[in-house]
Parts: C-alpha cells; structure tokens; sequence
C-alpha cells in the first residue's frame, strides 16, 4: 500500500466518543469509507494538549495512525460562546468532568451566563486525516446559533440540547439524527476534508 493511500474499511476513527462515532461514520459510509474505531482496536486515548481545535485533532490521529500504522481521522469539537469569550472551547468536553455529564456542563455554561445578555454561540468541529508517515491534512467547520435554557430534547449528544442552529426553531437534541448531520459543523468540515483526500476504491 502507498503511504497515502485509503483503503475501504481500513480507515481508524480516533474518537472514544460514541456520539461522534455515529455521526462520522455515516458521512464516511456512502463513500464506501467504512471504519474501524480508535475504541474497537484498544487504541489510548492521548492527552489533548493543543491550544487549538485543529492542534487537538491533529494529535489524536497521528497518535491513533501511529499507533495502528494506518490512515486515521480525528475530531475535535466543541461549543464557543460568545459572552463567555469562546468557552468552554476547546475544554468543552473537560465541562463535563469525570463523568462526562453534559446536564452538568450545560448547566456550568447557564450559571456562567448573564440571562439578560446576547446567547450568540458556535460549534467549531476540526478534522484531521493522518497517515502512519506522520502527514496530516486538516479542516474546521462551524456552525452558528443561539443558546436556549432550559435543555430542550434527548436526541444527539453533548451540548446538543441547548443549542439552536440558526434558521431552526428546534435544538440539537429535538431534530432527528438526519437532520442534524446533514449540515452541522461535523458535516460542513467534512465537506471540506474530502477534496484533500487520495482517491480510493
Ligand atoms: P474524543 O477526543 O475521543 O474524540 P471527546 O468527547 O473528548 O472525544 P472533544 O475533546 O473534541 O471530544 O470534546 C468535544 C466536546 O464538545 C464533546 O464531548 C461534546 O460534548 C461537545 N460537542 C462536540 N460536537 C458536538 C455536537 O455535535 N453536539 C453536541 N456537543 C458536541
């Protein structure tokens, strides 16, 4: 094999986080890219020390292509609010502590709010694609909305609940599945990604 080349169903999926796992291998799946993920092959989850979203994407794929000696696409996502200077960012998923309890985490964001004030915020997603080789290609969706409390809905994951997109009155956690990966930050990163990539099949 080619070091720069992708091969169906040997792709890993550097997430231990099942929400995104659902969501990445649907956009993967009708370009005939189906994955093995970072959880089913035991891989470590490394420690995220970038300062950015595409640093942190960039670190777990090389990790996940290193330590599986193929391609790997990494996440990083997370929930920018404007009144809060951009937090929790990056730390997003660090809100939720130990537990990865996002009703916590909504509510840390809430408590941090000034009800009265603007409850402008974004999702940002960065995806990475890295090879064994060490190459990396990465991208950054966003998508923009307005925070509603209290948390509206059970679908999706994470911060979903109190997110609405804007042009939707709904969250997040009301629409269905497909409505939200048809053009959410994941999706729109991955549109960008899929020009960078070697042609495969
Ligand atoms: P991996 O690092 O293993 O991929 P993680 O959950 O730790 O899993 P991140 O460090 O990228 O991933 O944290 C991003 C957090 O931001 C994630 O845990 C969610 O709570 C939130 N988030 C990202 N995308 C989201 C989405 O589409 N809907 C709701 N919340 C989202």
């Amino acid at each position: 094999m080619s070091p720069r080349q992708l091969e169906p169903g040997r792709l890993v999926l550097a997430t231990h986080n099942p929400g995104k796992v659902v969501e990445l291998a649907e956009l993967l799946g009708p370009h005939g890219l189906q994955v093995v993920s970072a959880g089913d092959l035991g891989l470590p989850e490394p420690e995220e020390t970038g300062t950015t979203f595409v640093a942190n994407a960039e670190l777990k794929a090389l990790a996940a292509a290193r330590a599986s000696g193929l391609p790997a696409i990494a996440d990083d996502s997370g929930l920018c609010v404007d009144a809060l200077g951009g937090a929790p960012g990056i730390y997003s998923a660090r809100w939720a502590g130990r537990d990865k309890d996002f009703m916590v985490a909504m509510k840390r964001v809430r408590d941090a709010l000034d009800l009265e004030g603007p409850r402008t915020a974004h999702f940002i997603c960065a995806l990475s694609l890295a090879w064994p080789d060490g190459h990396t290609e990465s991208v950054e969706g966003r998508v923009d909305g307005t925070l509603t409390w209290p948390p509206r809905g059970s679908n999706g994951f994470g911060y979903d609940p109190m997110f609405v997109m804007d042009g939707k009155e709904r969250s997040y956690g009301e629409i269905s599945r497909a409505e939200k990966e048809a053009d959410n930050h994941r999706a729109r990163a991955f549109r960008l990604l899929m020009p960078l990539l070697p042609p495969w099949q």
